[in-house]
């Protein structure tokens, strides 16, 4: 997500710059500017712990496929009771577009008046937003999918991680020009970002549609991030499009120059689910807390569900954890019914 005053205006560039990676639709459709062999970057499912390193010497990595697209089509039958399904949106109805806006979460960004042309920030580009929990035990099981808490451990090289970031963000053609300059996301941390392994964040993109290319995959400035000079910019190099098939995460750092482009499909639309990981204790980055709705029902239906590994994602201490007494092992049960509490309570001393 963006933060405005990284942001360098890329404008003078073509879509016939953009190298498409990934084996989704059409993957390799788009022009390649000036990449050799070596840039042609495609990282798939089969190896994690190439993703991983892909993710850790490059900055970003796309995993095609790391979610079965048979759990997200099982998720995302619940997407449209939170979203206009895109055959209503572009329908003509004035209502599902209110429905749109009044759902979606207000990022209390600041913008400055742009025009409708070229690269910018603008306010309804971050319109879509809407913030885990969800009314879909469905699609709060997707936020802690394993596959994807599975592969943020293995490139952060760490098994003590939280998830800061979680919300969904819904995307249709005409909604605004959502072409932004390319930028680094600083706004994830009150201090500057230590890129190196054991301290850094993760950004994640989780794909709810197959994002084609002219459906707004996000672009990515290549080549490995320059560690002495993280913030060093703008971006001349290649610029790679992470178009994908639904199940897709792409992964990119704090450091890595991305930005959101166009839909320019008619009809169009586009659908991630955020999923961002610190380490554990990292009190100095985040972005969205759960806390405040822990009370409320899709919350409390969630937790109920989750095992100790998935609820201290969110910061809840482990079983064996001093914070743990018999009395709290019993407030748990009470304030989550349904919820398998065995795990503290066997790891009582
Ligand atoms: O929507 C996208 O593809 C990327 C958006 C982005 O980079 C941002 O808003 O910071």
């Amino acid at each position: 997500m963006s933060t405005t005053d990284a942001a360098t205006g890329v404008g003078n560039r073509t879509d016939a710059d953009t190298t498409s990676i990934g084996n989704g639709p059409d993957a390799n459709a788009e022009g390649v500017g000036n990449r050799t062999d070596a840039d042609a970057t495609s990282v798939g499912i089969a190896d994690l712990d190439e993703a991983a390193l892909h993710w850790q010497e490059h900055g970003w990595v796309l995993v095609d496929g790391l979610v079965p697209t048979a759990d997200i089509d099982h998720a995302v039958e619940d997407l449209w009771d939170l979203y206009p399904h895109p055959d209503e949106f572009h329908g003509g109805d004035a209502a599902h577009r209110s429905r749109f806006v009044g759902s979606s979460h207000d990022q209390g960004h600041k913008f400055g008046k742009a025009g409708d042309d070229g690269p910018a920030f603008r306010a309804e580009q971050f319109l879509g937003h809407i913030m885990f929990p969800y009314e879909s035990l469905r699609l709060n099981r997707l936020q802690v999918h394993r596959n994807v808490v599975h592969f943020a451990r293995r490139a952060m090289g760490l098994d003590d991680i939280r998830i800061y970031q979680a919300r969904t963000w819904g995307k249709y053609t005409g909604v605004t020009n959502y072409e932004q300059p390319f930028h680094q996301d600083r706004n994830h941390n009150v201090v500057p970002d230590r890129l190196e392994p054991g301290w850094w964040n993760l950004e994640g993109f989780l794909y709810l549609s197959d994002v084609e290319p002219d459906v707004a995959p996000t672009e990515l400035a290549g080549g490995p991030a320059d560690p002495a000079r993280p913030y060093d910019g703008p971006p001349e190099s290649r610029r790679i499009s992470a178009a994908g098939t639904r199940g897709s995460f792409l992964a990119y750092r704090p450091d890595t120059w991305h930005r959101g482009v166009d839909l320019r499909r008619p009809g169009g639309s586009r659908f991630l689910m955020s999923a961002s990981f610190k380490p554990g204790g990292a009190d100095w980055i985040g972005y969205d807390n759960v806390q405040p709705v822990t009370v409320g029902r899709p919350w409390i239906q969630f937790a109920a569900t989750c095992t100790p590994d998935e609820l201290s994602l969110f910061g809840a201490p482990l079983p064996g954890h001093p914070y743990w007494t018999p009395e709290l092992v019993d407030a748990l049960e009470h304030r989550y019914p349904g919820i398998d509490a065995s795990p503290w309570r066997d790891a009582l001393s």
